[in-house]
């Protein structure tokens, strides 16, 4: 692993996520308008990431090149925050329909290392499939294109596709490795601390780690992440929270309440120039 420069942070808003619907927190950001305008409060904020995933005009995710090229000129047109696109996209599209969005340009994409099945909610029972095959596929059109991954790794066993890629030399150092903990899914680990440590033992060397919790633990295990050297996710696609029985308002709520726990511990939200320097992304 490597050390994050001790004074800083690297902050990402998932600001939509594929299975959040306005009727769970009619504060979220669907359009590529409201998207934009979020994107650029949480930029305000601090954060230095937007994890993007796009939504039809009726609210559906999807992987329409299109959209994705709206949201980011959108964004553009407002601020500098580095553009990662999600390839997760949604329970309603196909596996080509998932990496659409790489010919829109991010300067990122997500690449999920492993299949899961998703244990509640409307899609339960539904395979999220993120095969071998598919995972060296995504990652070939994105080193094609020039976009750099950031891996997402739900449990310790994934770990053996992170390393099938690093030994195929399928990856470049510094490898951006996301801990996702406490997804219902089959597959996935809870959120908790003794599973964040034991996945930050697995971790290669050159890797620099983000962590996202989802739900309750958004807070709690943020603030570990940040102690121990990670950068952090928050935003409504892994919670619509801000504390127990209140709603968030917005995404740009979560990134500022980061932002004051990371310099109660005496750390600065790394710019999005900043960022781009530490995982490699080139000049701003
Ligand atoms: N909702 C997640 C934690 C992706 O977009 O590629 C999963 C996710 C997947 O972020
Ligand atoms: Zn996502």
């Amino acid at each position: 692993m490597i050390n994050l420069p001790e004074d800083k942070v690297i902050i990402t808003v998932a600001q939509t996520g594929a299975l959040v619907t306005k009727s769970m927190n009619p504060s979220l950001p669907e359009q590529p308008e409201e998207i934009a305008e979020s994107a650029y409060a949480c930029h305000q904020e601090g954060a230095a990431i937007c994890h993007i995933h796009a939504r039809d005009k009726e609210g559906k995710p999807t992987g329409s090149k299109e959209v994705f090229e709206e949201i980011h000129e959108r964004i553009r047109a407002k601020c500098n925050i580095i553009l990662q696109d999600s390839t997760g996209g949604g329970p309603n599209l196909t596996l080509e329909q998932r990496i659409e969005c790489l010919h829109a340009k991010p300067e990122m994409a997500s690449l999920n290392m492993g299949t899961m099945i998703r244990v509640s909610g409307q899609y339960a029972g539904v395979p999220f499939s993120n095969m071998r095959k598919d995972i060296e596929a995504y990652i070939a059109r994105m080193n094609k294109l020039g976009i750099k991954p950031e891996m997402e790794v739900y449990s310790h066993a994934m770990f053996r596709e992170v390393d099938n890629l690093v030994q195929k030399g399928l990856v470049k150092k510094p490898y951006y490795i996301n801990l996702v903990l406490g997804m219902m899914y089959q597959g996935a680990v809870d959120a908790t601390p003794k599973y964040l440590y034991s996945m930050i033992d697995f971790l290669p060397e050159g890797t620099i780690f983000n962590v996202t919790p989802v739900g309750v633990a958004q807070l709690p295990l943020t603030t570990m992440g940040m102690i121990l050297g990670g950068c952090i996710r928050v935003g409504m696609e892994d919670n619509i929270y801000y504390r127990k029985g209140e709603l968030v308002k917005n995404n740009a709520q979560f990134v500022a309440r980061a932002v004051r726990i990371a310099r109660e511990l005496n750390k600065e939200p790394a710019t999005p120039a900043e960022a781009r320097k530490i995982l490699g992304l080139g000049s701003d």
